[in-house]
């Protein structure tokens, strides 16, 4: 067994448990969000302003999950260098153990980004995602599907981890997502999200003759599982039909057996050693093949790449999505998402508008006529940006959003106003006019009322009021 390491700080750190909640005197399962950890994870400085690519891995509880994923962590502990792994190496990181008992439950993420660059030179932050087993008797079919749906709308590779062969009702699980997809593409015109990786991993693969370990015998060995047969029932064609339209980007792979020290003794520790050669080398080029700068791919959503930052919320409002009704429908989830390319957007556009002001104001001194000149000016051009932003576009909340925009845009304006030398120059005036008022005028009242010896006090007050009055308009 290899318990999460005692002495190393790195660790798996839950984002997402399934609580249960007492609602209308009945128990319901809820998908609940560790916000604490997983700001710790998003909001990492190398995460925050980076793109992340999540690599998460899924399927039926007590299959391998968790102790391929350690295999990952020491890939990317060593950089990916090419001695990567040795004999003695323990492998440890997420918690992994033998028996029935469940190990992991909800969703985990392993503390530790890893920094690469990807074929661009871009920065992409990476990390590594384990969920709880679906399927598992404790929970409900509808906690699995949350999880699973969960882990594919906010990884970039999602490894769909299968024992022995693919089953029918795997392939329905692939069902929503592709159909999320798919609707993301007809609700925009954004070309830019590529396509999602699903990786089918097929473990303790039996028929190596036929299909031979690794990446070519796992792709032949999908696309036959793919196929329409006539005596198959309709809603399965349907499913092949829609996967095979080519909306993700899914793939096979096929390892061997661990041994026999891995899968059935009762270890406290697992050293490299003790697992099967041809299982360490189907590894190998496993991990070559997911982190390659080739297949380094960023998640995008609304046609850009996410940053740790963005995936807070993107995380959030898929929570309360899933658990807002028993099935998350298409649209509501493709609307958080155009919901928060929206709000990017009036970022976007409101801090190009903002900068071009200052870079202005900063030049010279500049009068409230220039000054709306400018304002009308940059606000086109936040306008237009926004119209460029890449992101999901729902017609009924288009006017709604350039409205909120114009908004910000105009109180923005006011404070810009208050910067100009006219603006100051009024309120250096209105100053002046406040200390005649304060002082001036009541002293004047008091000494005309010495000098004419209170007569008549209010037809002098008058008038001297309207002297001062006449000599300030004058004056100012
Ligand atoms: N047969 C077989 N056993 C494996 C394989 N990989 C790991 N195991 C063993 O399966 C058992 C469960 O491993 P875990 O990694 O904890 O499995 P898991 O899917 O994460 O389990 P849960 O988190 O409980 O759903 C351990 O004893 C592993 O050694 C494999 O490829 N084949
Ligand atoms: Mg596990």
């Amino acid at each position: 067994m290899a318990l999460s390491d005692q002495q190393n700080h790195d660790q798996p750190l839950k984002i997402i448990e399934i609580a249960e909640e007492e609602k209308d005197g009945k128990t319901v399962h809820e998908l609940k969000l560790n916000e604490e950890n997983l700001k710790k994870i998003m909001l990492h400085p190398d995460v925050a302003n980076n793109a992340v690519m999540i690599v998460a891995i899924a399927g039926a509880l007590r299959k391998g999950k968790s102790f391929l994923l350690d295999f990952f962590i020491k890939y990317l502990e060593a950089q990916m260098s090419a001695n990567w792994l040795g004999d003695d190496d323990e492998i440890k990181g997420f918690q992994w153990r033998n028996g029935t008992a469940i190990v992991t439950y909800g969703i985990q993420i392993w503390s530790k980004p890893f920094i690469f660059e990807n074929k661009d030179g871009k920065k992409v932050a990476v990390l590594l995602m384990d969920t709880q087993g679906i399927f598992d008797c404790r929970s409900t079919k509808q906690d699995g599907a949350n999880i699973f749906t969960l882990s594919c709308l906010i990884s970039s590779v999602q490894i769909y981890n299968l024992m022995h062969q693919l089953q029918a009702d795997d392939l329905e699980n692939l069902e929503f997502f592709t159909e999320f997809v798919k609707t993301v593409k007809r609700c925009s015109d954004i070309t830019a999200d590529g396509r999602s990786r699903i990786m089918l991993l097929i473990r303790d693969w039996g028929c190596p003759e036929e299909f031979s370990y690794g990446d070519e015998g796992g792709s032949r060995y999908v696309d036959m599982q793919l196929e329409i047969e006539e005596n198959q029932p309709e809603q399965q064609k349907k499913i092949r039909r829609t996967l095979k339209e080519g909306v993700l980007d899914l793939t096979g792979y096929l390892l061997p057996y661990p041994g026999k020290a891995v899968a059935t003794e009762k270890l406290y520790r697992c050293l490299v050693k003790d697992v099967d050669k041809d299982f360490l080398h189907f590894v190998k080029i496993l991990v070559s093949n997911i982190f390659s700068k080739k297949n380094m791919a960023t998640k995008q959503m609304n046609g850009a790449d996410v940053r740790g930052k963005e995936m807070v919320d993107y995380i959030e409002k898929f929570v309360s999505v899933l658990n807002d009704g028993k099935c998350p429908s298409l649209e509501t989830t493709v609307e958080v998402i155009a919901e928060k390319g929206r709000q990017l957007g009036i970022t976007e556009a409101l801090a190009l508008y903002n900068s071009q002001m200052q870079q202005c104001l900063d030049k010279s001194e500049v009068s409230m006529k220039k000054l709306e000149e400018y304002h009308q000016k940059f606000k086109k051009h936040a306008f237009d940006s926004m119209e460029k932003y890449p992101r999901i576009i729902v017609a009924e909340h288009e006017v709604e959003c350039f409205i909120n925009l114009g908004n910000k845009i105009d109180d923005a304006y006011k404070s810009y106003q208050s910067q100009t030398t006219e603006a100051k120059e009024k309120i250096r005036k209105e100053k002046r006019i406040e200390f005649v008022k304060t002082y001036i005028v009541p002293i004047s009242i008091a000494g005309s009322a010495i000098i004419f010896n209170y007569f008549p006090v209010i037809a002098c007050t008058t008038a001297t009021i309207g002297v001062f009055s006449w000599g300030i308009s004058k004056y100012f």
